[in-house]
């Protein structure tokens, strides 16, 4: 076990019985929902992985301490801080851990940390991807590189349309990222199941999902996998509301200069006001969805 990583006594229990394990990243609580919504969803969705039988593990860095599986007062405590708490990828790691601060972790350093600690299979609401206009300013997330390279399974939603969905699916595919859509014939856009990108790899269990992780780890090739999981049909947002939501909050990061690792949590923000706060619940809704397919998949997985 590396040195810098604590595992909480459920997730190092469970990871040394062989038991089902679930990885949930910590971004999103700081900096993709509002508190207290962040903190309560993110206690909610280790519930639901608790009730499919699996184990939870939320990930952060917390006073320079890698941490895979956090108390309650750890998750409030990211929610209550916010954005006040380091956003961070993979290049933060290093300086996080070396000046003992905290850090919330996105999909790339939470697979990281997830690949150290042994676990297989994470559950989040989006990845980052390929944004919109990416031909001018290379906004690229980090996620889709750490995809190409570490290996962990990440159920999502999709990608939202505050990106460039087409070019984020040819950049998975260039960094060989096997892309599964779960039970539905397109890609899915996040608040909406549909993106009229069709699935090019359509599963329809988590037995099968697992059998090809199996096959794909055990053949040596390393890197992640996306499982795209359709938000349910009840919890979809209008796509023309959310359409020009996203155009609106577009013009406004544009207009504002906003860069970096700043776009993302302020795109969701105001797509979040712009929509009187629907999106929120679409986004809540979907996260919970996910944590259920993933724990089937960490299930199955563990049997094999
Ligand atoms: N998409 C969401 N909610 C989130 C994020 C993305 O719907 O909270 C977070 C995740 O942590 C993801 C990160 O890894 O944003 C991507 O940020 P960037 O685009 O700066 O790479
Ligand atoms: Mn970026």
């Amino acid at each position: 076990m590396n040195e810098y990583l604590d595992l909480s006594e459920e997730v190092s229990d469970a990871l040394s019985r062989g038991a089902p394990v679930v990885a949930l990243e910590s971004t999103i609580i700081s900096h993709g929902m509002p508190f207290p919504r962040n903190a309560e969803t993110a206690l909610a969705v280790e519930a639901e992985v608790r009730a499919s039988g699996a184990v939870p593990a939320t990930i952060a860095i917390i006073s320079g301490r890698l941490k895979a599986g956090l108390s309650e007062s750890q998750i409030g405590f990211l929610g209550e801080r916010g954005h006040r708490v380091a956003k961070v990828s993979r290049r933060d790691i290093g300086r996080i851990v070396a000046s003992g601060a905290d850090g919330a972790t996105t999909v790339a350093a939470t697979m990281i940390i997830a690949e150290m600690a042994g676990i297989r299979v994470f559950a989040t609401g989006g990845i980052g991807g390929v944004h919109r206009g990416a031909e001018r300013t290379m906004d690229v997330s980090a996620d889709l590189d750490e995809l190409g390279r570490t290996s962990v399974a990440v159920v999502c939603a999709g990608a939202k349309s505050i990106l460039d969905i087409p070019m984020t699916l040819e950049y998975l595919e260039t960094k060989g990222v096997p892309v599964v859509v779960y039970r539905g014939d397109e890609f899915p856009a996040f608040y909406t199941s549909r993106s009229g990108l069709k699935a090019e790899l359509r599963m329809d269990s988590a037995t099968e999902i697992a059998a090809m992780l199996k096959a794909k780890w055990t053949l040596g090739l390393a890197g992640g996998v996306v499982i795209a999981n359709p938000i349910p049909v009840e919890y979809e947002m209008p796509a023309d509301v959310i359409g020009a939501a996203i155009e609106k909050a577009l013009v406004e990061a544009s207009t504002a200069g906003v860069r970096g690792k700043d776009v993302t949590p302020f795109m969701l923000a105001r797509v979040k006001d712009l929509t009187g706060g629907d999106s929120l619940e679409s986004n809540i809704a979907l996260v919970m969805n996910n944590a259920r397919l993933a724990s089937a998949v960490a299930l199955e997985y563990a049997r094999l």
